[in-house]
């Protein structure tokens, strides 16, 4: 066999073996760092987030739609809850995400929304190609006024992957 084609057929091999990670739900790792009080890590400065223990924390449910999203039931703990596992003691919190956006948001308003960090809508978890691991809901059906338009959309940040008190 040509070299050439034995890099491909090596290329073509791999693509089949990620396949199914790829079209599978996203496992939940979430990394806290910045402004918490627990750690889980050698170095003492970020509490990784288990999905384990993501899904031990009381389930949420906000039925609202989205810009991106018909009405849909979207599941997930609060973020107050998740903040309260790591001991936060920040105001705001940045959400970073897999496709490098970082948005902060006012930790205050999102539990006054009763925010989510969903990893389901419609009782099916997120797949990375359709906003997971984790998407940032807020109950916009609810609050239209507030929460409809682009400054609001800019809130709801899918794709998460780690969060920064600050
Ligand atoms: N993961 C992720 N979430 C995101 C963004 C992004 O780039 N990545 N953009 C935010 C911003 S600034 C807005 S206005 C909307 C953009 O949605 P659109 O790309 O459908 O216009 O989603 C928000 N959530
Ligand atoms: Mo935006």
């Amino acid at each position: 066999m040509k070299r050439f084609d034995l890099i491909r057929c090596v290329l073509l091999l791999l693509t089949l073996a990620c396949t199914p990670l790829m079209a599978s739900a996203a496992p939940v790792t979430l990394d806290v760092e910045g402004k918490i009080s627990r750690t889980n890590d050698p170095d003492h400065t970020i509490y990784r987030i288990s999905e384990a223990e993501l899904m031990k924390l009381p389930p949420h449910t906000i039925t609202t739609s989205t810009t991106w999203t018909p009405k849909s039931a979207f599941t997930g703990p609060l973020l107050a809850d998740v903040l309260r596992l790591v001991g936060a003691h920040g105001d705001l919190v940045e959400l970073r995400t897999l496709d490098d956006y970082a948005y902060t948001v006012s930790i205050s308003e999102a539990e006054r929304y009763g925010a989510i960090l969903a990893y389901s809508m419609n009782g099916t978890r997120l797949k990375i190609s359709n906003f997971g691991p984790l998407f940032l809901i807020y109950p916009r059906d609810a609050y239209p006024q507030e929460l409809t338009g682009s400054v609001a959309d800019a809130k709801f940040v899918w794709q998460i992957k780690a969060l920064v008190l600050k």
